[in-house]
């Protein structure tokens, strides 16, 4: 069981800020003082969780083995703890304090677990997708900074899931990496490039973290998006994604949208359905601000 009831409840819990204290003091003399200070709110926050809600020792050894389950690696390389701070918010809420340092930017969005370093080098007009099938999408994006000036050479990281919601990393027959890419952008700050649009899905949910999502009644599902990261010395680094405009998992105040919390309204988009070049394509006609 995910946890199980806990007896005794009702009781009075015994006092515990004189441990707290000794544990805070025990930290006086850590040199760097953002490390002290992170520490020390960690055990605060610790002590008053496992007072609050009275934890029995089972419970406690329940939430270590499931840490290190979470962070236990798999067979095909993974482990679970970004998706855990994914599906908790708290990737999306350091998102968002990131954020708010650079205001004039574009939306960031949460970077999640399929980002590999070092995507093969593509030329513009490129298409990404490996022969895969879809309906085929052309990116036409122009990168800027905040005064909308154009961003030449900017590098520029894409990566997105294949129709059925599977990215390169899941899919073992094939070969080489594909629906990921890097481009740089042209004089003008654009890039251009075909691949697929991307469709909904559930995030990895055969291991702990999927367990956690059934055992509180939540579904696994991402809304349709395109990953990117973006960089250029001299400027902000923007981790962005664009999400299809009318695709499931979007309504970010049901509380039973995107599974990570990572929708933002302004990161919204229109993939406009479009006939040329390709019949039944869709276009994304971006700006990002630097
Ligand atoms: C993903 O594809 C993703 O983008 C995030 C943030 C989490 C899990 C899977
Ligand atoms: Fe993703």
């Amino acid at each position: 069981a995910w946890a199980g009831t806990r007896p005794g409840g009702g009781r009075t819990v015994p006092d515990l800020s004189w441990l707290t204290a000794q544990v805070v003091a025990s930290f006086d003399q850590a040199p760097e003082p953002r490390v002290k200070q992170l520490v020390t709110d960690l055990v605060r926050h610790l002590h008053h969780y496992v007072r609050v809600n009275d934890v029995t020792q089972a419970e406690w050894q329940y939430a270590i083995d499931f840490l290190t389950r979470a962070g236990h690696i798999t067979d095909d390389k993974r482990q679970e703890f970004v998706l855990l701070s994914d599906v908790l918010g708290v990737s999306s809420a350091v998102d968002v304090l990131t954020n708010s340092r650079t205001p004039d930017t574009t939306a960031s969005a949460v970077l999640g677990p399929f980002y590999v370093e070092g995507p093969p080098v593509a030329e513009q007009g490129a298409d990404i997708s490996g022969g895969l099938p879809g309906t085929p999408l052309w990116s036409d994006i122009r990168v800027t900074d905040v005064d909308g000036a154009p961003v030449p050479g900017a590098v520029v990281d894409v990566w997105q899931s294949n129709e059925d919601g599977y990215y390169d990393v899941q899919l073992p027959d094939l070969e080489g990496p594909v629906l990921r890419a890097r481009f740089h952008t042209d004089d003008d700050g654009r890039l251009v490039f075909w691949s697929i649009l991307p469709s909904e899905y559930p995030i990895p949910d055969d291991g702990p973290v999927g367990r956690m999502l059934a055992a509180t009644g939540r579904h696994p599902w991402r809304a349709p998006h395109l990953h990117f990261m973006i960089s250029k010395p001299g400027y902000s680094q923007l981790i962005t994604q664009l999400f299809v405009r009318g695709g499931p998992y979007l309504d970010t105040s049901a509380g039973r949208g995107d599974t990570v919390f990572g929708v933002k309204d302004e990161l919204v988009v229109d993939f406009v359905p479009r006939q040329d070049p390709a019949p039944d394509g869709r276009l994304i006609d971006g700006e990002w601000r630097l």
